[in-house]
């Protein structure tokens, strides 16, 4: 490689001294200038970069990103147009129903519950618009009545002759009678119920209230259903009623 370059040169250096010393007469080519083609050189060292090319064309779309934050409420848009006239609503009197039926509801579920626990007595017995149900619970008048009471139910206080008859006599048991929700503890002979009210209805045997010996403020209801009146602190049979 080194030969041929030298040889190239050294050609090129008698062709031109050649053109100068016979300028004026000759111009003929020396015959050692007679030009060849050299060998090919090597190969140049990598360029440096280039420019940059121009923009190329849009891409594929990428993939959906994933779902942003929530933005901050936008302005309050301009009021839309009137609505359509909607249905008749309910009036105050369907609301009042509404509540009436829901309160008459819970007054059944309440009554429902109170008489699975009634019925699950010993004695129960149906009389009238209530039932009477004991289970032979021993105790005086003020015992009973709250025994009762514990019940959700009161102490027996019929109320007319049929419930007056449903008290009958197998509830006397362990007793000859049964105490029933009355007194005169406030007015000696003036028989009231639990509730302090006057009795509407009274079923007094012969020569009762006789209030011997003086401090008889309560009732019992005998087997026969007639009444007595006798000492509150008497242990008796317990009926109750709801
Ligand atoms: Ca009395
Ligand atoms: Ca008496």
């Amino acid at each position: 490689m080194a030969l041929s370059r030298y040889l190239n040169i050294l050609l090129t250096s008698q062709c031109t001294l050649y053109l100068i010393a016979g300028a004026q007469n000759q111009l003929e080519p020396s015959p050692l200038c007679q030009a060849y083609p050299g060998i090919p050189g090597p190969n140049g060292a990598p360029g440096g970069d280039g420019r940059d090319g121009r923009d190329g064309g849009p891409g594929p779309k990428g993939e959906k990103g994933e779902v942003g934050a929530l933005g901050p409420p936008g302005p309050v848009g301009p009021q839309g147009p009137k609505g359509e006239r909607g249905e008749p609503g309910s009036s105050v009197s369907d609301a009042s129903d509404n509540a009436h039926l829901l309160s008459e509801i819970q007054l059944l579920k309440s009554r429902m519950t109170r008489l699975e626990m009634a019925s699950s007595f010993r004695l129960f017995q149906k009389g009238g618009n209530k039932y009477f149900f004991s289970n032979g619970f021993l105790a005086n008048y003020d015992e009973g009545a709250k025994y009762c009471s514990d019940l959700g139910a009161a102490i027996a206080m019929p109320r007319d002759k049929e419930e007056n008859q449903a008290l009958d006599a197998k509830f006397m048991v362990g007793s000859e009678y049964a105490f029933i929700g009355a007194n005169d503890r406030q007015v000696d002979g003036v028989f009231v119920d639990v509730g302090g009210q006057p009795l509407t209805y009274l079923n007094w045997a012969p020569t009762q209230p006789n209030r011997l010996p003086n401090n008889e403020d309560c009732v019992v209801t005998t087997k026969s259903g007639d009444w007595h009146d006798i000492t509150c602190d008497v242990i008796l049979v317990i009926v109750c009623e709801i």
